[in-house]
């Protein structure tokens, strides 16, 4: 599936874009099944680790978000999500040929719990340094077959740094904690400002949805996940992707048993683990 130029005009000056029922009917049912078996079968650990203390991460790993990262190694259908070919065309043709993932990750975030983050935007170490411009800095280093694949696919002028997907595996409404962002802060540079409400950030629109929707945003974007004032829990996956070769946190990359799994999986699938580059025709 292509982006229509409106489209892809939107994702560039909003900074996001929302793609309705891209997970129906059997697959969506499927999809939940698996969800609940991962979420039950880690309970356990994540209530222990609440006891024992908790390393706080991005996500918000704690009292407010059962976090199971990386996710990717306990389905296929968590990977299948990962190459989903209606996200894919979309992240090429904002990010370019180099696309990797960085992160993945279910996120339970239980019903009546704050939220487990700020206003903010997503930076990246980059040389050291932590950056959270969302041009991608290292674009001019391409080889000549990587500027012709993105003269091929790309939708905008310059290539993002970062783009999230973000799948509603359930309902979620405006109380269920939804995902919020502030169009168009992607290209504005600084911190985004802070308020004692996160509901005071002037523009904010909060991305409520379907099960089975998803929405892919620029990492630069202003965002926070809102309070979930509901009586269901937010149930999502998130995926996080960068460039090859950036930065990632070893349990991303994949070893042993799981990486001769992702070796008989697609070509695009070993680019996506970084196991190596898929070949552009
Ligand atoms: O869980 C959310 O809605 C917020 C996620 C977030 O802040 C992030 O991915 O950087």
């Amino acid at each position: 599936m292509k982006l229509n130029d409106a489209q892809c005009k939107c994702f560039d000056e909003g900074g996001y874009i929302q793609l309705e029922g891209l997970i129906e009917g059997e697959e969506l049912s499927q999809l939940q099944e698996e969800f609940t078996r991962v979420e039950e079968a880690t309970r356990e650990d994540w209530r222990r680790q609440l006891v024992e203390g908790i390393d706080h991460d991005g996500y918000g790993i704690g009292e407010t978000a059962h976090v199971v990262m990386p996710v990717a190694p306990h389905s296929d259908i968590f990977i299948d999500l990962l190459e989903h070919p209606a996200t894919m065309p979309v992240l090429e043709a904002f990010m370019g040929p180099d696309v990797r993932m960085k992160d993945n990750a279910l996120h339970v975030k239980p019903a009546g719990t704050g939220s487990h983050s700020e206003w903010h935007r997503d930076g990246e170490k980059i040389d050291g340094n932590r950056s959270t411009a969302w041009p991608y800095h290292r674009a001019h280093e391409w080889s000549a077959q990587d500027r012709q694949a993105w003269e091929r696919m790309r939708a905008c002028e310059t290539p993002y740094m970062k783009i999230k997907v973000f799948f509603f595996v359930y309902d979620v409404d405006e109380e269920t904690a939804p995902f919020s962002v502030v169009p168009g802060s992607h290209k504005i540079d600084g911190p985004p400002p802070q308020y004692d409400s996160l509901e005071d950030m002037p523009n904010h629109i909060k991305l409520v949805g379907k099960a089975g929707d998803a929405i892919l945003w620029s990492g630069s974007i202003w965002h926070t996940a809102m309070d979930n004032t509901d009586t269901k829990a937010r149930r999502m996956l998130l995926y996080n992707y960068t460039h090859f070769g950036m930065f990632r946190k070893p349990e991303f990359i994949p070893s042993g048993e799981f990486k001769e799994h992702i070796r008989r999986r697609s070509p695009l699938c070993h680019q996506l683990f970084g196991l190596g580059r898929m070949a552009r025709g």
